[in-house]
């Protein structure tokens, strides 16, 4: 009997598992890159994926979109204001919000239906100074 061995496909199941480790997140990461006037916000079970970590001072736009399967909605705070807030949105609803933050304060996003912040669905934006 052959003892026909594999190390080619041995060492790429090895490479796999090891890639899939390294991108299994807990927490959604809050992506690099020049500051942005314009945000993009998916919310989902139980995370929010930004299109940016950075924000200008000034007017920002934020178009939030509910990518997820239930009820989710998004509210911006910068320090004890509320800047702004959606409506809860049924999945695939969309809404877009003008804001005005201050340079250098960060930005706290948060969805408000119970229990999803506790879950993970929250994030904290820089704004450049
Ligand atoms: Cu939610």
């Amino acid at each position: 009997m052959k003892a026909a061995r594999r190390p080619v496909a041995a060492l790429a199941a090895a490479l796999v598992l090891a890639s899939c480790g390294s991108g299994a997140q807990s927490s959604a990461p809050v992506p690099s890159g020049p500051p942005t006037n314009d945000l993009r916000v998916g919310l989902l079970e139980y995370r929010l994926a930004l299109s940016a970590g950075t924000l200008t001072p000034g007017s920002v736009t934020i178009t939030a979109t509910n990518a997820g399967s239930t009820g989710h909605d998004l509210r911006l705070r910068q320090g004890d204001s509320v800047l702004g807030a959606t409506s809860v949105l049924s999945p695939g609803g969309r809404e877009v919000l003008r804001v005005d933050v201050q340079p250098g304060e960060p930005v706290r996003l948060d969805c408000t239906v119970g229990g999803h912040v506790e879950a993970g669905m929250h994030a904290t934006l820089t704004v450049a100074g």
